[in-house]
């Protein structure tokens, strides 16, 4: 496969679509509408490679009725839950994804939430762009310390790690709960507690981040019952996906505040959002930002030249997920 036809979904940065059109056949979305599955399965006849985003449902249905002849999903993004791979897999389709390059940018937007919620920043803004800021007083708009605080980051992989190299340098105490204990080395360079015991981590913390991916394991992880262990002056932020909290359960307990703050970027059914929330002060919604920077969005974009690359030369795939 000498130069590749690729069915891109969405809109890419210039720089990007640029490169692609220089190396590929590539087939862009030029007034960037999302997509439906028809859309997707009409835009991928002939096409080689599929280059969907997060906001593409690439389900058994869509994969099923791919041309024959497309045989690489090079998803625009890290997280592949919108992707069945196990239908992928039967179908002998690859599936690559885009880590590494929105690590830090994903990490500063979790610190940006939680310091928003802890400290009140983005309900000032709209108090004081109301007109109802009557001067400063001790008892004012008070918010929370994040220095010497119990921080609990759920899902240690890269992103979960940057967060905690973040917060060390804010001096929180680090705690964090996945799946395999990580490397002592590793362990003592983050200055992370591993908690085995999710349920035990959540009921001890002040601040919780949401860094796992979503999968069937994760869907729905802060359930009604584990989010009734959470300690009511706690902060939780997600820059991961909606999915793994349940959200209208979340929502109602930010409304009484039996949990006190939270900072979302990411929502359960995206691009809604759950309408209490819309209505909360103590909440800090984000509009799924977490890798939207100029240089992380350039840097996913050349991931996918690179995987595209690698499969057309029929290499290893450097980004296999
Ligand atoms: C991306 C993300 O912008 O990479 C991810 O998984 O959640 C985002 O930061 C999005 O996925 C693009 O497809």
């Amino acid at each position: 496969m000498i130069r590749p036809v690729v069915a891109v979904t969405r809109k890419l940065p210039a720089p990007v679509e640029a490169r692609m059109n220089e190396l590929f056949d590539a087939r862009f979305n030029a007034d960037d509408h999302a997509m439906t599955a028809d859309q997707i399965i009409t835009a991928c006849h002939g096409a080689d490679v599929l280059a969907p985003t997060v906001t593409d449902t690439i389900d058994a249905g869509v994969i099923e009725s791919l041309p024959p002849g497309l045989c690489l999903i090079a998803n625009f993004g890290v997280g592949v839950n919108h992707i069945d791979l196990a239908a992928a897999a039967a179908r002998g389709i690859g599936v690559t994804n885009t880590p590494d390059v929105l690590t830090d940018d994903t990490a500063d937007l979790a610190m940006a939430l939680l310091l928003s919620a802890a400290r009140r920043v983005v309900e000032g803004d709209r108090l004081a762009r109301g007109g109802k800021w009557g001067g400063w007083n001790p008892t004012f708009m008070v918010g929370h310390r994040v220095s010497g605080k119990r921080l609990g980051i759920i899902g240690m992989g890269r992103i979960g790690q940057a967060v905690a190299r973040r917060a060390n340098g804010f001096g929180m105490d680090i705690h964090y709960h996945n799946r395999s204990r990580l490397a002592p080395g590793i362990e003592g360079e983050l200055q992370a507690s591993w908690c085995e015991d999710l349920d035990e981590m959540l009921a001890t913390m002040d601040l919780i981040s949401g860094n796992c991916p979503q999968t069937p394991d994760t869907l729905h992880l802060l359930n009604a019952t584990r989010l009734d262990l959470i300690q009511p002056h706690a902060i939780i932020v997600n820059t991961a996906r909606g999915g793994i909290i349940d959200e209208a359960a979340l929502a109602e307990r930010l409304a009484d505040r039996r949990i006190a703050a939270a900072g979302l970027d990411v929502y359960e059914f995206e691009p809604a959002i759950h309408s209490t929330l819309l209505t909360l002060e103590n909440v800090v919604l984000a509009p799924h930002l977490g890798s939207a920077t100029h240089e992380g969005r350039i840097a996913m974009g050349e991931k996918v030249v690179q995987n595209i690359l690698a499969h057309s030369k029929g290499e290893a795939l450097p980004d296999r997920v």
